[in-house]
């Protein structure tokens, strides 16, 4: 390589060079003087030396003009400093002094949502991962944790509201119309918890009572016009701060705690010190405008980022290795949450859909990691299903290794031992040993071995000596960073169901005395590479029931009947596993199908019956909880089904399925008209679970029934779009008609696309939700549909929110038209989305790169669509000037 190129995009970081910082810095000053299309920021930085004083100290920068610089109040010659794109050093710096820099920047031109920008009229930061860097010179890293005291000035009139984190300190008018506010924030927090807000904001405001009577302000702040959109946000805000007091005995610890909603957002929202900061699509909400999926998504994002004040800010993370720390843990900690606010089992069948079908897919990719990884370039592109979403399985699994009693007091220790300090997965397994007496030695693969573990069962029932013996094999594929997997330790909850229910277990090596209360239910710990676990007096031969509760995070294979998936679906006591046997009957009724389709007999293919019987059956049964039988009655979807293909054919999996779905709805057609036309549209909407089951249901139904329907269904359907009082069903409604291929329901969709968004044109939020559909709908012609969505005043290719609903929604869930693009050109898909990268990568790199996804996942596609997806990764890959997160992924994807 020529030597004047840049520095090549792709440089690693790795876990096992990491080294504490030499200087710490104890006290930061900032002042940020925001003017229109520029803004100054003054940083007092008081640095103290922790080890031997190092020839030169580099400070991350990005992005920054520097104006001035001194230390001590000595302005440097240019000898003294060096300044490049990435940073700051400073040459022979003294054991302790004072840095103060003045720099530049340009939020109004910051399109990569990093550091301070502006969203709408609104000015607001993002630092995590790395944004800091990109508002001041600074050590912009975790362990690095400062006393912060931010002065912010604004013209008065264009930003009225000045926010910072903590509490405000001093505030008042400057000359010119502009005033000021300054915040203290008493926390020494890392500077990615940093935030600052300038803005016209409206808010709502309530106060909130802790264990111990402490009496905090909330407030929300919103555009004006959202201000009848707080009451769900505000009431989930409460319910977790009640919660995580009660639960693991955390209270709040500052006079106020503040949420800001901005529309341009990368993420979902951030938990910044006192200060979180939210997508509006995470924290708005009206029954006329979200559904109750955005309900759920609120209150669960809510008390995820309130949850972090103590998972994340109190006890942080050294690294960004350690990302996981906080984020499983959080999650685990908010899906439990949500679990108590509504129907736990329900809540953990739809957290399980996601691990299996996205993170599933992601550990068997080019990007597989660990959840604590050992290297990367881009730490953007780390936050990750398997960080997130795998994290939580690993941290459930502990709660569940150690019961509750063990596991509080393991969180307990751990909150106690690191309150205030930034610290690593090994602390936190250490803590829940310490707690419990256990050894965890083996468990901690989990943290270091990426793939998804595959459990072989088998077994035997031998009736003289009425023995039953359950053989479970694991193993683990090669992923990127290591080919030969170590045993996990892997809970395998589990029971045995006889002909008139569950069995009396004991395993051949209990004693009596100490078998558990509830003696249908074990939890078998598997830590070697094969092992038998022999269960006697078994009266019979059982069906057994593997992985109650999906127990941990692994792939089963047991050769279960139709028989025996139907006594589970009907039978089981563990809800999960009687989901879990729905989706077992159906897939494998689906892969009739697929066969069938392949081999040109689709049209005359009639389904196994069990399926339907089992439907029948469970529609029947009033007992069942509503929003339960609506998912036990959803098809596995089109990425679960794939991702139980080695070869993935995305158009047999889309016609095999619609053939099954069309048989089910033909065949309890009359159940699901009674569902239908029992449910009065009009009713009060309750965003509560049991009112949020019953449309659940209901919706499957009408479904189901407008995939064949009668001019009766139409009608209803049609009834239901014009009466609806709530956006879940008039978005079911409409959803129903707009992906139904009948003639008369076409001319209807076209229209009652038209009305919907004449209606709702003012509802940025709402028009996300109608360009989503209209980017998943699978009836041929999709590509020219989006295409022509990207040219519609509603989008904006600037808006996060807006990409994700028509791009992304369309190359990863509409998968029939990605995959097969327009009739002239079947790889117009894969085209279309490199051309979207690339117009994005400079931009706004971090969604560029997890745009790139879907094509990351050539290798799983049968010849031609392989090649036709690499080629567009080597278009990619041939992109002079790609984003390092970009280039990252396309790299990893092509090697
Ligand atoms: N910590 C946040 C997620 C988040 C991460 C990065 C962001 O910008 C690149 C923004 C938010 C959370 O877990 O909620
Ligand atoms: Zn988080």
């Amino acid at each position: 390589m020529n030597s004047s190129e840049p520095v090549p995009s792709g440089k690693t970081v790795y876990l096992k060079d990491y080294a504490p910082p030499s200087y710490i810095i104890e006290k930061t000053e900032l002042d940020v003087d925001i003017y229109k299309g520029e803004t100054f920021v003054l940083a007092r930085l008081q640095f103290q030396c922790l080890d031997e004083r190092p020839q030169a100290l580099t400070l991350d920068g990005e992005a920054l003009e520097l104006l001035d610089i001194a230390i001590d109040g000595k302005a440097l010659d240019s000898t003294q400093y060096r300044c490049d794109h990435r940073g700051l050093t400073l040459h022979n710096p003294p054991e302790r002094f004072v840095l103060t820099t003045r720099v530049r920047i340009l939020p109004e031109q910051n399109t990569s949502l990093e550091g301070l920008y502006r969203s709408r009229t609104i000015y607001c930061t993002q630092c995590e991962a790395e944004g800091f860097r990109k508002i001041t010179y600074y050590l912009d890293r975790p362990d690095v944790m400062s006393d912060f005291i931010t002065r912010v000035s604004a013209d008065k009139n264009e930003c009225p509201i000045l926010l910072s984190n903590g509490n405000k300190i001093d505030g008042g008018d400057l000359d010119g119309g502009r005033h000021f506010a300054t915040w203290h924030d008493p926390h020494k927090k890392p500077c990615y918890l940093f935030a600052l807000v300038a803005g016209d904001l409206a808010k709502v405001e309530d106060r909130f009572r802790t264990a111990s009577g402490r009496e905090v302000t909330l407030q929300i702040f919103v555009e004006e016009k959202d201000l009848d959109k707080c009451d769900h946000a505000m009431s989930s805000l409460k319910n977790a701060m009640r919660w995580d007091e009660q639960v693991y005995g955390r209270e709040y610890d500052l006079d106020i705690f503040m949420i800001v909603a901005v529309d341009d957002f990368n993420m979902g929202a951030m938990e910044n010190k006192g200060l979180n900061i939210f997508n509006t699509s995470c924290v708005l909400a009206k029954p006329e405008t979200t559904t109750d999926a955005g309900f759920q998504r609120v209150e669960g994002v809510v008390a995820h980022e309130y949850f972090h004040n103590w998972s994340g800010n109190r006890v942080t993370c050294r690294d960004w290795f350690q990302l996981s720390l906080k984020e499983g843990f959080t999650v685990f900690r908010d899906a439990e949450f949500s679990a108590d606010m509504g129907s736990r089992t329900v809540k953990r069948v739809e957290d399980v859909a996601v691990l299996r079908t996205l993170q599933f897919a992601e550990d068997a990719g080019p990007m597989a990691h660990p959840i604590r990884p050992a290297s990367y370039m881009e730490i953007s592109n780390f936050y990750t299903l398997t960080i997130y979403e795998k994290g939580a399985e690993v941290v459930r699994m502990l709660a569940n290794l150690l019961g509750p009693a063990d596991f509080r007091k393991a969180t307990d220790l751990y909150f106690e031992r690191h309150d205030g300090q930034a610290v690593t997965t090994e602390e936190f397994v250490q803590a829940m040993e310490d707690a419990s007496g256990r050894d965890l030695t083996q468990f901690k693969r989990w943290y270091n071995q990426a793939g998804t573990p595959r459990l072989s069962v088998t077994d035997e029932y031998d009736q003289e000596q009425r023995r039953y013996s359950l053989t479970i094999r694991q193993s683990t594929p090669a992923t990127p960073e290591c080919a030969e997997k170590l045993a996990f330790h892997i809970p395998v909850a589990m029971g045995l169901l006889g002909e008139a229910g569950e069995l009396a277990l004991k395993l051949a090596d209990e004693s009596l005395d100490d078998l558990p209360e509830d003696n249908t239910h074990r939890v078998l710990e598997l830590t070697e590479t094969e092992q038998t676990f022999v269960f006697t007096d078994i009266p019979e031969k059982p069906v057994p029931s593997l992985l109650r509760g999906f127990s941990a995070p692994v792939k089963l294979d047991y050769q279960y009947s139709r028989a025996d998936l139907a006594t589970l679906a009907l039978h089981d006591s563990d809800g999960f596993n009687r989901y879990e046997a729905c989706q077992k009957l159906a897939l494998a009724t689906i892969q009739d199908a697929m066969l069938a389709y392949q081999q040109d007999t689709l049209a005359e293919f009639v389904p196994d019956s069990t399926l339907v019987q089992v439907y029948r059956l469970l529609l029947e049964d009033n007992s069942l909880d509503q929003a339960m039988l609506a998912l036990m009655l959803n098809l596995p979807s089109e990425a679960y089904i794939a991702e139980e293909q080695e070869v993935i054919d995305p158009v047999a999996i889309h016609f095999a399925r619609r053939q099954v779905a069309a048989y089910v709805g033909s065949e309890l057609a009359e159940l699901f008209r009674l569902r239908v036309s029992a449910y009065d549209p009009t009713r009060e909407y309750r965003a509560q679970s049991d009112d949020i089951a019953l449309r659940s249901m209901k919706n499957a139904a009408l479904g189901y029934l407008m995939l064949l329907p009668t001019a009766e269904d139409l009608h209803l359907c049609l009834n239901q779009l014009a009466r609806a009082n709530n956006m879940t069903d008039e978005m079911a409604a409409l959803t129903a008609l707009v992906c139904c291929e009948d003639n008369t329901a076409q001319e209807q969709a076209r229209d009652a696309l038209t009305a919907f968004y004449q209606k709702w044109q003012d509802e940025p939020l709402v028009v996300n939700q109608w360009l989503a559909l209209q980017a998943r709908n699978p009836i041929p012609g999709a590509l020219e549909r989006v295409q022509a969505l990207l040219q519609h005043p509603a989008y904006d290719g600037n808006n996060p929110n807006k990409i994700r609903s028509v791009i992304s929604v369309f190359c990863n869930n509409n998968p029939l038209n990605f995959h097969t693009g327009t009739a002239d050109e079947p790889d117009a898909g894969y085209r279309f989305l490199a051309e979207q990268i690339l117009q994005l990568d400079s931009k706004n790199p971090q969604i560029a790169a997890r745009l790139i996804t879907p094509l990351t996942r050539w290798r799983r596609y049968t010849g031609d669509r392989g090649q036709a997806m690499r080629l567009q990764l080597q278009r990619l890959a041939d992109q002079p000037g790609l984003s390092p997160d970009s280039y990252e992924i396309v790299s990893k994807s092509l090697n």
